[in-house]
Formats: structure tokens, C-alpha cells, sequence
């Protein structure tokens, strides 16, 4: 399972909106297929397992990390494929919170005499799967805020200098958490200041993630390396009060302008309706203070990686904080971030938490 849950991981960020799954199939003492889902649409992790094995996957154990699938989807059911092949026991790490399927796919397994072990590695298999869980019923983005600020939670200094703040080695990682997203988002303030590519640049080539702006006026200047380089879809979240112009001339250039509420600000819990309708399962927002600050505000953040740098600015008010929003009066008001992880980039730390709206 330990196997399979590296294959599966090892396509994380290339199924869209599906999750990752791996699957090993032991014959014997013998590994005799492995398989990974490595894109939407195409085959399960299973069936390339099954592929491989051959006559082998008779009377062999597979080791799946997600419950084997029971419904017509853009494939066949995987459950079905394992019944005919022959397979004794199957194995299983988590099931599969899809509708379609949630325990019916483990169900055909044992209606058909296999014999099936449930939860083996369970924790570690959803964990690779957070974004698809969350998205699966509600079909809205599972949010990650990630941040890079000073140890007094400074993103710029009071010049609104800001690089670099944190290292080379989380400035890398940075990368690959991009690839691991279908999208990424900005405010219109960033853009205006950095003008930033948004893509996924790692010593391999990556994916880059759909380039989200939150823009209510449609202020993306044409001349923006979102609008010209054309490297990823560029979609601009906007408002009725944008102007028409503006909406026209950014549209001629390629870019899609979605309509989130009437203003003056952007509808963030409309826009999540939206990216969802749009297949956008995971979100990557990366910046400024304002856009995560209202996110978190408005409860819509599910996951926060904070990267910070042994450094302190100062500056006060004049040097933004990664989280800028009204705030709260008590301290017991505050939002927590449980199930709290650190790792370390060079000499900067990396918190990864989960806000625990109460
Ligand atoms: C499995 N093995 O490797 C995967 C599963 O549209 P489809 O046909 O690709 O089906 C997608 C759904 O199938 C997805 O939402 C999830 O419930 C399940 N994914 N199941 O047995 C796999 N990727
Ligand atoms: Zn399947």
C-alpha cells in the first residue's frame, strides 16, 4: 500500500478534478502489475495495474488506495474489471466519497466473494486526496492561502520592497505547489505591483495552473505578462461595475472575464461557485494581504501554508501584513488553524495549518 500511495501521489496535481489513486497487484510474493490515474478521463489506477498483470491478476491481492469505482463515468466501473479478472482480496485505503460511488464499489467487491480489507493507510491516502474530498460534493474549490512574510507577518517592507523575503529553497517549493493546483489566484493589486507570470517553473517541466485575477474594475492592464504571454488560461474575476470597453478589449485578447455580483467588491463565495462550475477542484492563493484576509474572512480558506523568514521589518501600518482584514475584538474570537504542521526551507520555516471555523 505504502507502494501504491507513492504511485498515486506521484500524479498529484495532473487529474483536474479527479483524485490521485495507485494501485499494486501481488501475486504469490510477487509484484505482477502497478498502476496510477494519471489523467481525467482516462483509465483508473486499477486498470493499468490489470493491463499489466494480465493472466497474473487471478487468484493475486491489489492493493488500491481509493475503494475501486462502481459507476459509468468517462470509464467503466473498476470494480466490475476486478470481479472478471479473477482477483481474490483486495485491499483498500479509503473510500471513495463520491456519490456515486461512497461504499457501493467495496460492496460489489464482496457481493462477488472477494474478500476486501478496508483502511489500510487511510489517513495518509486522504491525505493526498484533501482537495478531491472537499470538492467532490459541494463543487467548490478546496482553497490553499499561501503566504511568505517576515516573522512579524510582514509581506513588504514599509518601501513596498519585498524581494526577496523568503529563501531560494521555499521560493522552489513554491513551484511544485503550483503544479499541485488547477489554479492560482491573485488580487488586482499584486499584478498592478509585480506583474507576475504565475507559472510553474521547476528544474522539470510542470504544469502551470489557470491564472485567476479577483480584478472588480478590470484594471489588468493589457501590457500585463497575464494578458501577453499566453502560457496558461488567464481568467479575471470581476463585477456589473466593470466597464464594457474594458470587458470587450481584455475578451479580444483571450482572456475570460466571469461576472461575480454586483460590486463594488468582488463576491468571493460567488466566484467559488463559479470556479467550481468551471472545474477549478483546487485553488493556490498567492497574495496579497487583502484577497487572504478576506478569504479568511469569509470562511473560504481550507488550508494555509505560511512560509516565514528569520527576518523582521517593522514598519507598522505601512508594511502589509499577510492578513489584512478588519480583525476580530477578543482574542477568543480568532481563527485557529488546527492538525498544525512545520517543515523547514533553508532557514525559513513553513507552518501548514487548517482554519477551524467554530
Ligand atoms: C477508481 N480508480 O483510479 C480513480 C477513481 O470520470 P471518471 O470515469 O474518471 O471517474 C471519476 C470518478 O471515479 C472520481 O470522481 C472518483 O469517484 C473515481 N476515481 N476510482 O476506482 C481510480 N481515479
Ligand atoms: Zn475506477
Amino acid at each position: 500500500m505504502n507502494l501504491a500511495l507513492q504511485l498515486a501521489a506521484s500524479a498529484a496535481g495532473q487529474t483536474g478534478i479527479n483524485p490521485v489513486v495507485g494501485c499494486v497487484i501481488v501475486k504469490e510474493g510477487r509484484i505482477v502489475g502497478m498502476g496510477a490515474h494519471l489523467k481525467r478521463g482516462e483509465a483508473h489506477a486499477e486498470i493499468h495495474a490489470l493491463n499489466m498483470a494480465g493472466s497474473e491478476a487471478a487468484g493475486a491481492t491489489a492493493y488500491v488506495t481509493l475503494e475501486p469505482c462502481s459507476h459509468f463515468g468517462k470509464t467503466p466501473p473498476c470494480s466490475d474489471r476486478l470481479v472478471r479478472e479473477g482477483v481474490k482480496r483486495v485491499v483498500v485505503a479509503a473510500t471513495d466519497p463520491n456519490p456515486l460511488v461512497a461504499g457501493s464499489g467495496i460492496a460489489r467487491l464482496r457481493a462477488s466473494g472477494i474478500e476486501v480489507t478496508e483502511g489500510v493507510l487511510e489517513r495518509e491516502a486522504n491525505a493526498l486526496n484533501e482537495a478531491f474530498n472537499a470538492f467532490i460534493v459541494p463543487r467548490r474549490p478546496f482553497v490553499t492561502i499561501k503566504s511568505a512574510s517576515t516573522l512579524d507577518g510582514k509581506i513588504a517592507a514599509k518601501t513596498g520592497d519585498s524581494k526577496w523575503i523568503t529563501g531560494e529553497a521555499s521560493r522552489a517549493y513554491v513551484h511544485t505547489l503550483r503544479h499541485r493546483h488547477q489554479a492560482i489566484m491573485v488580487g488586482i493589486g499584486t499584478v498592478l505591483a509585480d506583474d507576475p507570470s504565475l507559472t510553474t517553473r521547476l528544474p522539470v517541466p510542470g504544469l502551470h495552473p489557470i491564472r485567476v485575477v479577483v480584478d472588480s474594475t478590470l484594471r489588468l492592464p493589457h501590457e500585463a505578462k497575464l494578458v501577453r504571454d499566453g502560457a496558461a488560461p488567464t481568467v479575471v474575476l470581476t463585477t456589473e461595475q466593470a466597464p464594457a470597453v474594458r470587458r470587450r478589449e481584455l475578451e479580444a485578447r483571450g482572456v475570460e472575464i466571469v461576472d461575480c455580483g454586483p460590486g463594488p467588491a468582488v463576491d468571493l463565495d460567488a466566484a467559488m461557485v463559479r470556479l467550481g462550475e468551471r472545474e477549478i477542484g483546487s485553488l493556490l492563493v498567492e497574495g496579497g494581504g487583502k484577497l487572504s484576509g478576506a478569504l479568511l474572512e469569509r470562511r473560504l480558506a481550507h488550508k494555509l501554508v505560511l512560509f516565514l523568514a528569520p527576518k523582521i521589518i517593522g514598519g507598522g501600518a505601512l508594511a502589509p501584513a499577510n492578513f489584512n482584514f478588519a480583525g476580530f475584538g477578543q482574542m477568543r474570537e480568532a481563527i485557529r488553524l488546527e492538525r498544525m504542521q512545520v517543515e523547514t526551507f533553508g532557514d525559513d520555516l513553513c507552518l501548514i495549518g487548517y482554519p477551524k471555523y467554530t
